[in-house]
């Protein structure tokens, strides 16, 4: 018998009432119904064949997405078990697919290494889908099972045919319910992309293939036996580095049973790209691993600068800063039983990671040290070069802060602020250009937006050293305007507006400007970025009018749309930049909260931000051409 649906047990009943629960509130399961949401789905799926490839079981992990979103991921692995679970009395397969937070309960003994942030187990995607299908192959047979309607058993587990000799693995195949993900079901190739790139970094040796068939068909395969090697060697790839071998060092500890992997290698920037993992998740809020790190990394350097006197008795020892400049590192950890805590619950929170990473780094480091001592020679002149730079910031700082405090009003002169002293409320546009400036002014409702007119192109800042930052008059402004202060400094519950939108022109000077004014915000006021407090504004590209019928249009797709809409004798007005705009226009289409578009600035993926910016304002000429040509269809050309 394999259809279920007409009679329920008890048990049935249970397991439905879990599952709705799930769709009643898919926010609280997967984070949001959005894009970001749906894409959770695919994560929590691959988690499971990921787990299974850290067991040792499976190789190989397919992903495939179709023209329809229909989503299948196959592993090779044992095969989820398929026998009957005792506490259930259904296979385990259907276990899994209908009992919440079933996932790793049902395992062989090891633990479930990519639970954690997502971990929300694969009955959740079953209870969020249209239909979902399993496939298992083990002990010889092909078994199948089918699910529709979020998750009601529409064929229970039975064997559909014979397996080739020696093979296994688990396959699930799921459609995405529409009725739920409101944005729609479509994933996105990019995303997953990345994604699937970062697993395979960070786990070396898993083959992830992927492909994406929907419109011109994709595949790609990720493998990298490096693992973070790989992965550090290519966060550096655009960079100049300043030692060939990358430290690498990797430990296991019997007692609390956490693996720690650990890659760097230092490059000739300033700013530091440091990210951490635990169980393959990015903790964007750092936590215990990262002290640790931090801790074995300040004693490390600094006692082996010592002991080969590059720092003297009565020298002051190096920093945390000092020694973070220029470093691209990695941290991956695997715990048993990770506690995540802060605002996103992307701080690793365990204690005892501290001293476990601290111990196998100061270790491995001490004896990379040792064995390359030219590399050792690079590295710490490096530090040090950054603490003089960094004895110099603090002066021109402090410089900085003495004028300030003799000024009446320390807010800067160019500044037109708004009335409202609620920040919940008040935005500041930091507008390209005095005529813009003056336009802004005008049109702005001065209760809550201030405009802050910014001259010419601000100091790049990945080239400028800090104390050189803090000369510039444009960067000065903007920080004593936010008034939340800079780099360690910052303290958000002064920030006097939450809304920072940067305007500029739609043209190739303009996104110049924007990636400025986005590099200065990434490398100093990140927080604000993570905030979500940053956004971009929209200004449109077009203007068609027909009589006294004015449309706006922010596309070259929508302007063609009006002007169908016209039919003829309209007139088209294209926007050579935002000092075109009288400021009734500027409000209506920029401004006003009515009908403006402010796109939000997210850290997304703060590595290839990071890479985005280095390439363009780096010192390499090469990678900066590419970057360009291949993103040279994003910039609007003039007609
Ligand atoms: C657990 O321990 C006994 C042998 O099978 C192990 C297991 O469950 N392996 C496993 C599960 N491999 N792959 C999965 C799996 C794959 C996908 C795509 C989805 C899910 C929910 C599990």
């Amino acid at each position: 018998m394999t259809n279920k649906e007409t009679h329920y047990t008890a048990e049935d009943i249970q397991v439905l009432e879990g599952l709705e629960a799930v769709r009643v509130r898919p926010g609280m399961y997967i984070g949001s119904t959005s894009s970001r949401g749906l894409h959770h789905l695919v994560w929590e799926i691959v988690d499971n064949s990921i787990d299974e490839a850290l067991a040792g079981y499976a190789t190989t992990i397919d992903v495939t997405v179709d023209e329809n979103d229909v989503v299948t991921v196959r592993d090779d692995g044992r095969g989820m078990p398929v026998g009957i679970h005792e506490k259930t009395g259904v296979s385990t397969v259907e276990t899994i697919f209908t009992v919440l937070h079933a996932g790793g309960k049902f395992g062989g003994g090891a633990y479930k290494v990519s639970g954690g942030l997502h971990g929300v187990g694969a009955s959740v995607v079953n209870a969020l889908s249209e239909w979902l299908e399993v496939k298992v192959i083990s002990g010889g047979k092909i078994y199948f099972m089918r699910f529709e309607n979020g998750g009601h058993v529409k064929e229970s587990l039975h064997v559909i045919g014979d397996a080739k000799e020696g093979e296994s693995g688990s396959e699930v195949r799921f459609k995405a319910d529409p009725t739920i993900f409101l944005e729609g079901t479509e994933y996105d190739y990019q995303t997953l992309f990345e994604r699937f790139r970062q697993i395979a970094f960070l786990n070396k040796g898993i083959k992830i293939n992927y492909y994406y068939l929907k419109g011109e068909k994709k595949e790609h395969t990720f493998c990298y036996t490096g693992g973070l090697k790989e992965y550090v060697a290519y966060l550096n790839r655009n960079k100049n580095v300043l030692h060939d071998e990358i430290i690498y060092i990797e430990g296991f500890d019997q007692e609390t049973n956490i693996t720690v992997e650990i890659a760097m290698q230092y490059n000739d920037s300033y700013a530091p790209s440091i990210y951490s993992f635990c169980n393959n998740i990015n903790t964007v809020e750092g936590g215990t691993h990262e002290e640790g790190f931090r801790a074995a990394m300040n004693r490390i350097i600094n006692k082996y600068a010592r002991d080969n006197n590059f720092i003297k008795k009565d020298e002051e020892s190096l920093q945390s800063d000092d020694i973070k400049e220029g470093l691209t590192a990695i941290i991956s950890i695997k715990h048993p039983n990770p506690q995540y805590e802060g605002q996103t619950k992307g701080k690793l929170g365990n204690a005892e990671v501290k001293k476990v990473v601290s111990d196998i780094l100061a270790q491995g480091l001490e004896r990379f040290l040792l064995e390359h001592p030219s590399d050792a020679k690079e590295i710490i002149e490096k530090t040090i070069t950054a603490s003089k730079a960094r004895v110099a910031a603090r002066k021109a700082r402090e410089l900085t802060r003495r004028k300030n405090a003799l000024e009446v009003s320390s807010l800067p002169g160019k500044l037109a602020d708004c009335s409202s002293k609620d920040a919940s409320i008040s935005e500041i546009y930091i507008v390209e250009g005095n005529s813009a400036g003056g336009s802004a002014k005008q049109g702005r409702d001065s209760t809550f937006q201030a405009i802050l007119p910014l001259r010419g192109k601000i100091l790049n800042v990945e080239k400028a050293r800090l104390h050189r930052i803090f000369d510039n008059a444009e960067i000065r402004s903007m920080i004593t305007a936010f008034g939340c202060g800079v780099g360690d400094e910052i303290d958000l519950s002064k920030l006097r507006y939450h809304k920072i939108v940067i305007m500029t022109d739609a043209d190739v000077d303009g996104a110049h400007i924007a990636t400025l004014m986005l590099t200065f915000l990434y490398r100093y006021l990140k927080p604000l970025i993570e905030g979500g407090y940053v956004y971009l504004a929209m200004p449109p590209l077009f203007k068609i009018q027909k009589g006294n019928a004015i449309r706006y249009a922010y596309s070259d797709e929508e302007c063609e749309e009006y002007k169908r809409e016209f039919v003829n004798n309209y007139k088209i007005q294209r926007y050579k930049g935002l000092g075109e705009m009288n400021p009734e226009q500027l409000w209506e289409t920029t401004l006003d909260p009515k009908y403006r578009t402010l796109k939000q600035v997210t850290i997304e993926d703060a590595m290839d931000a990071d890479n985005a910016f280095s390439i363009l304002m780096g010192d390499e000429v090469e990678p900066r051409r590419n970057f360009i040509v291949e993103n040279a269809h994003y910039a609007t050309l003039d007609i």
